[in-house]
């Protein structure tokens, strides 16, 4: 059997500069490449385990744990007797402070935006409260649909000051791209989930029905310092996304 997976596995073992010397993280990240590359798309299966275990002469307890690592992450799924799948729904970890495109590229799918307000403008007493400035000074407002693909998967509003990102234009396809170039890329995030129904207009950018289920998600991020560098609001289409957030006891 030599499949995408297969080499990919075989390139990272070759690599010693990023050689990863744990066999079952050296095939999760083979997996997570080979998804991120398109080499095998969602809903689509796996080798089985004793294929993958045979063709690249891992125990098939290596290969079970590298798989449940990606289980649990929500990458992959299982269905009993039939075997292991890529997860069709997109599963968006809450424990990591990561961006729409990263999340998108990660699945292997293209990322896009379509924008309905790039401006800037004094910023209102809201938007002052949520970002701790003072009245009077410049924001930057950004209001767009996320496609993954064609398919329109989000709608967001966000408020930047432009004490750190002064042009709106600047924002082409990722905001944390643009920040990360500016050396204010947020650090640390406060975010509040709720569920919703879509309204008529959120409903229409999305293709969904009015009254769908979706999901609202204001998140707060910060810089080092603790200045405010964006508030978001997200509305999620509650028909494709999964959020999974990993717990501990203490
Ligand atoms: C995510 C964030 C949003 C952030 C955006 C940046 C959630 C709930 N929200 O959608 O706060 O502004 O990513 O994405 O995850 P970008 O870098 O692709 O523009």
């Amino acid at each position: 059997m030599e499949t995408a997976l297969v080499s990919e596995y075989r390139r990272l073992g070759r690599d010693t500069a990023s050689r990863q010397p744990l066999a079952y993280l050296r095939l999760r990240r083979a997996i997570r490449n080979v998804v991120e590359h398109g080499d095998i798309e969602a809903g689509h299966a796996l080798p089985s385990e004793r294929d993958l275990s045979k063709a690249l002469t891992l125990s098939r307890v290596t290969v079970r744990k590298a798989i449940a690592g990606l289980v649990e992450e929500g990458l992959l799924t299982q269905r009993h007797g039939a075997g292991t799948f890529v997860a069709e729904r997109i599963v968006k970890p809450m424990s990591r402070l990561t961006s729409f495109t990263e999340d998108l590229r990660a699945r292997g799918l293209s990322p896009r935006s379509e924008f309905f307000e790039r401006s800037i403008g004094e910023v209102t007493p809201e938007e002052s409260m949520a970002l701790n400035l003072s009245p009077g000074v410049l924001v930057v407002r950004l209001y767009r649909v996320r496609y993954g693909e064609d398919e329109p998967l989000a709608i967001e509003r966000t408020v930047v000051p432009a004490a750190l990102l002064p042009d709106p234009q600047l924002v082409r396809d990722s905001l944390y791209e643009i920040l990360e170039t500016l050396g204010c890329r947020p650090r640390r995030a406060l975010q509040r989930l709720r569920a919703v129904l879509l309204g008529a207009q959120q409903a229409r950018l999305l293709h969904v029905a009015p009254g769908s289920a979706g999901l609202n998600i204001e998140r707060r991020s910060f810089l080092d310092d603790g200045r405010v560098v964006e508030f978001t609001s997200s509305w999620y289409r509650g028909d494709i996304y999964d959020f999974v957030a990993e717990l501990h006891s203490d």
